[in-house]
């Protein structure tokens, strides 16, 4: 990893140094607009055809009511280990019900706001290098319980056909109501268009490769008429470490990042004291264990150490960078909340590695990565549902409000506008 010393380069280098690597969408969004097309026209058949193209598959049913699917089997410390996770992912996401919100803006005004369960929603599982149950639990739980109807739940499947067992478990715990056995783009197509098997949906959430994301990308702006969580690409974790830290957890928090793919990125924000060097070689050393060993050393060429002077330095450099994870492991992490200002999920201390946030410790995985922390969440109840005002009038509230509508409506040329007003309270001239 390259070390760059922040007193010394200007935050334009810093920014330049951390860049993410590049993803060329124009490319991929030309790859991914004949599939869509040709499952908008062709449905099931299409989504079967990529599948034996793409994933080397043969699927009978692309779409399958869960209740069809036969209940699988997992070892017990499996099971357990994931049984802990949604009790914790569900308490946290039950935990965010029930911001009612009721205002009398004047004597008779009643404005309230209502929560309402978006109806139909389509979870994207990705497969390819790692089978992520994890992701399973992190998008279906809150859809759960924010009450969604229809929730499909799309993942690639194996040659033989058939999903990971671990990735039905949770579906079935969170209560999926269909598994459609497909990937990439298609799968994303099929949940936006609707196919035979397949019902169509109104949002799509959750992480994918660049295909996944382009055909999001893509459909949002459709007659398809979907949205999306958010734009998603590769895992980053920035590590803010004071001199006290120790180099192997620093490493390993590092490492559990990077190797989630090539194009992943980590930095490292170096606190003074520092020992950058004997971190780095914990890094290699630590590397050389790993069996996604590659995948580490591909990541680690475009990720980087930065040499922060302060508390004050270090925040402003991880607010520039906005990463989709956060780990403060310093003395004082509590203290540093209130100068974080972007970031997708924050990680606070000694004893709390990554990892906890992407299993178990109940907060949600799918975060907006690239710097989107800058304007976007990561998912939470909020995703799955919608919000809707309502407003109810006494006559006392319409003679309180409405000479102010009635005058605004004039000013702006709208005469039934006025009317409506006018008209109920009686003092309609004309
Ligand atoms: N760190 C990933 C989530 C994940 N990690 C799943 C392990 N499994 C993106 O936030
Ligand atoms: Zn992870």
């Amino acid at each position: 990893m390259q070390t760059v010393d922040a007193s010394q380069v200007s935050t334009a280098e810093i920014k330049e140094l951390t860049a993410r690597p590049r993803v060329d969408f124009s490319s991929v969004l030309g790859l991914v607009e004949p599939i869509v097309e040709e499952v908008r026209q062709r449905g099931d058949e299409a989504v079967r055809e990529f599948t034996k193209k793409f994933d080397r598959a043969d699927t009978d049913a692309v779409c399958v009511p869960l209740q069809d699917m036969p209940a699988p089997q997992l070892e017990p410390d499996v099971s357990q280990a994931f049984d802990v996770a949604f009790n914790n992912i569900s308490a946290f996401h039950k935990g965010q019900q029930g911001d009612i919100l009721e205002v009398e803006t004047m004597p008779g005004v009643r404005c309230r706001r209502i929560t309402r369960p978006v109806g139909a929603v389509g979870l994207y599982v990705p497969g390819g290098t790692a089978i992520l149950p994890s992701s399973a639990l992190m998008l279906a739980v809150p859809a759960g319980i924010a009450g969604c109807s229809t929730i499909v739940m799309a993942t690639p499947p194996r040659p033989d056909g058939s999903i990971s067992p671990e990735v039905l478990y949770c579906a079935r715990k969170a209560g999926v109501t269909h598994i459609l056995l497909a990937g990439g783009a298609q799968a994303v197509a099929a949940m936006a268009w609707g196919t035979a098997t397949c019902p169509k949906v109104d949002k799509i959430l959750g992480p994918g490769n660049q295909y996944v994301t382009a055909a999001k990308m893509l459909l949002q702006n459709s007659e398809a008429m979907i949205s999306i969580d958010m734009p998603a690409g590769p895992s980053e974790v920035m590590v803010i470490a004071d001199a006290e830290a120790p180099h192997a957890h620093i490493a390993a928090d590092l490492l559990s990042q990077a190797e989630h793919g090539p194009d992943s990125q980590v930095v490292l924000v170096a606190l003074p004291g520092c020992d950058v060097d004997g971190i780095q070689a914990e890094v290699q050393r630590q590397t050389e264990q790993l069996p996604r060993g590659n995948t580490v050393m591909q990541a680690l060429s475009h990720s980087a150490v930065v040499l922060a002077r302060s508390r004050q330095e270090a925040a402003s450099i991880s607010n520039l960078y906005a990463p989709e994870h956060l780990i403060v492991n310093t003395a004082d992490a509590e203290d540093w909340l209130p100068l974080l200002q972007n970031a997708g999920s924050i990680f606070l201390g000694r004893w709390t590695p990554e990892s906890v946030g992407d299993y178990a410790s109940g907060t949600n995985h799918v975060l907006p990565t690239y710097g989107y922390a800058r304007m976007y969440s990561g998912v939470s109840l909020d995703s799955f549902q919608k919000k809707i005002t309502v407003q109810c009038l006494t006559q006392e509230g319409l003679q309180n409000v409405g000479p102010a509508v009635a005058k605004m409506a004039a000013v702006e040329g709208l005469d039934a506008h006025r009317r409506a007003v006018t008209l109920r309270l009686g003092i309609d001239k004309s």
